[in-house]
C-alpha cells in the first residue's frame, strides 16, 4: 500500500460557473446572455432545458458555503455572469448584480474559503453577441471595461483571478462545432473568436497589472491527451493535429507569442486565417502568475483522409467511459501536466476542473454510492501526487463540481456534482465521492 501524502498548503477547492448554478435569470437587473437566448432557442439542449433556476444559488448561495465549509475545502472557484455587472455588455454598471457576489465573496472569507474568480464562463452579453460577439474586436473592450470593475470592486479580497474558462469551448465548440452558444458552424469565425479571446485575456492582465490590483492572475485551458496509436509518421502527424487543436493552439500563444506553425498551415489550407494585428501576440503573451488546467480525458488516434477537421480518427482501446462518454485516462493528466512543464517551464499550475459525470441514483435515505466518480477521483489525485513528486510544480486541484448543475448543450441529466442536487425541491444531498474527497482533505492524502 503507497501512502500518497499532499504538501500542506496544496489548494484544495471546487469549482462552479455562474449560468450553470444560479438561475435568477431576470433577477436584480440581469441582463440577458448568449445562453439564455441559447437554452430558450427549442433543440438547442437536451430536453430542452435552460438555466432560468438551475440551481438558484442565487438565493442559496449561504447553503452553499455551508456545503464547502462541511468539505473542508481551502479555496472555492466560481464565475461571475457578465450580464449580471453589465446588463447590455457595456455602459453603466448595475450594483445590485456587484452586490450579489459582494454577498458571496464575504460569505466565503468569513468561512475561511478563498474565492477564485472566473471573469468569463461563457455568459456573454446577449447585447454583445448582437453586434458580432467575441469576432468583433469592440468585444475584447467591453470585457477589459468588465474585467477592470470586478478587479476594483474585489481588490484584496480575491487571491486568485481566471481570465477565461477553456477558450477552446468559447471558439471552437460553440462557433465551429456548433454544439454550444452561440452555435455557429464557421472555422475561420472559431479562429477570429479564439484569437480574439486570447488578446482580450492579455489586455486584462495588462488592466489588472496597470491598477496594481492584488492576488494573481492566469487563464484556464482545457488540455487534452491525444497519442498516436502507432508509431507511423501519419499517425504521429495526425494525433498531434488532434491534441494541438485543444493544447499548443492555446498555450503556444499564452507563453511563447506565437502560434504552432504547423497548424497554422493547416488551417491555411483550408482557407482560414489568424486575424492577428500588430501588438497582439505580445498582448496574449503577458506574463501570467499560473496556468490554470482543466483535464477531463484522453485517447489514442490514428491517420484517416477526410476523418473530422484534421484526419484523425480516435480509436478505442478499451477505456472506462463516464456517463458523457469521455474515456477515463487518469495517465492522461500525469502525461499532459508533465508535458506543460518541459515545454512551457516551470509556471505554477492549478487544476481548475477535473471531475466526472456518472448517472446518479437518489436513495430513500438521502445518499447518493457514486463508488464510480469516487473513484475518478482517487485515481486522478494518485496522479496528483505523482507529478508533484515527479517536480511538476501543482499547486492545488478543484473538483468540478460542487453542486450538479445546468450541464450545458447536455441538460440537467448530465450530474458532475459531488453534492446531489434535487432540481424538484432544491434539496442539496452529499454523495459518497464528497465524503471521499473530506477525508482526504482531513487527512492530507490516503493510502492507496
Ligand atoms: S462541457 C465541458 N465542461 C463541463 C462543464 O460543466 C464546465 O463548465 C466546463 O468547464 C465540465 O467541464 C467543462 N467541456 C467541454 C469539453 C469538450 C466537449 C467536447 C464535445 C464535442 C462535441
Amino acid at each position: 500500500m503507497a501512502k500518497i501524502q499532499f504538501p500542506s498548503d496544496f489548494l484544495w477547492g471546487t469549482a462552479t460557473a455562474s449560468y450553470q448554478i444560479e438561475g435568477a435569470y431576470q433577477e436584480d437587473g440581469r441582463g440577458l446572455s448568449i445562453w439564455d437566448t441559447f437554452s430558450h432557442t427549442p433543440g438547442k439542449v437536451a430536453n430542452n432545458d435552460n438555466g432560468d433556476v438551475a440551481c438558484d444559488s442565487y438565493h442559496r448561495y449561504e447553503e452553499d458555503v455551508a456545503l464547502l465549509k462541511k468539505l473542508g475545502v481551502k479555496a472555492y472557484r466560481f464565475s461571475i455572469a457578465w450580464p449580471r455587472i453589465f446588463p447590455q455588455g457595456t455602459g453603466e454598471v448595475n450594483e445590485k448584480g456587484l452586490d450579489y457576489y459582494r454577498r458571496v465573496v464575504d460569505a466565503l472569507l468569513e468561512a475561511g474559503i478563498q474565492p477564485a474568480v472566473t471573469l468569463y464562463h461563457w455568459d456573454l452579453p446577449q447585447a454583445l453577441q448582437d453586434k458580432g460577439g467575441w469576432a468583433n474586436r469592440e468585444t475584447i473592450d467591453a470585457f477589459v471595461k468588465y474585467a477592470e470593475v470586478i478587479f476594483q470592486a474585489f481588490d484584496g479580497k480575491i487571491k486568485q483571478w481566471i481570465t477565461f474558462n477553456e477558450t477552446w469551448c468559447v471558439s471552437f465548440l460553440s462557433n465551429y462545432i456548433g454544439a454550444h452558444a452561440p452555435g455557429n458552424k464557421d472555422l475561420q469565425l472559431a479562429v477570429t473568436v479564439a484569437h480574439n479571446c486570447m488578446v482580450a485575456h492579455g489586455e486584462a492582465v495588462k488592466r489588472f497589472r496597470a491598477l496594481g490590483t492584488e492576488g494573481t492572475i492566469g487563464t484556464t485551458h482545457n488540455l487534452y491527451w491525444f497519442e498516436p496509436y502507432t508509431t507511423k509518421p501519419e499517425d504521429v502527424a495526425a494525433a498531434h493535429r488532434n491534441r494541438a487543436y485543444n493544447n499548443e493552439w492555446f498555450m503556444d500563444p499564452t507563453f511563447k507569442g506565437t502560434y504552432p506553425e504547423f497548424m497554422v498551415d493547416w488551417f491555411r489550407e483550408k482557407g482560414v486565417e489568424v486575424p492577428i494585428r500588430e501588438g497582439d501576440m505580445e498582448t496574449i503573451a503577458q506574463p501570467i502568475d499560473f496556468i490554470g488546467v482543466n483535464f477531463y480525458s484522453g485517447g489514442f488516434g490514428r491517420c484517416k483522409k477526410d476523418e473530422g477537421l484534421f484526419d484523425c480518427e480516435e480509436v478505442q482501446v478499451g477505456f472506462a467511459k463516464t456517463f458523457m462518454d469521455w474515456n477515463v485516462y487518469p495517465d492522461g493528466l500525469y502525461k499532459v501536466l508533465s508535458w506543460v512543464k518541459d515545454e512551457y517551464g516551470d509556471v505554477p499550475i492549478y487544476i481548475t476542473e477535473n471531475g466526472a459525470c456518472y448517472e446518479d441514483e437518489l436513495t430513500a435515505e438521502g445518499r447518493v454510492h457514486d463508488e464510480l466518480r469516487a473513484d475518478y477521483y482517487k485515481k486522478h489525485f494518485i496522479q496528483c501526487h505523482r507529478l508533484i513528486e515527479s517536480g511538476v510544480p501543482l499547486k492545488g486541484y478543484f473538483a468540478w463540481s460542487l453542486l450538479d448543475n445546468f450541464e450545458w448543450a447536455e441538460g440537467y441529466k448530465k450530474r458532475f456534482g459531488i453534492v446531489y442536487t434535487n432540481y424538484e425541491t432544491q434539496e442539496r444531498h452529499p454523495k459518497d465521492s464528497f465524503y471521499f474527497i473530506q477525508k482526504v482533505i482531513a487527512d492530507g492524502g490516503f493510502d492507496a
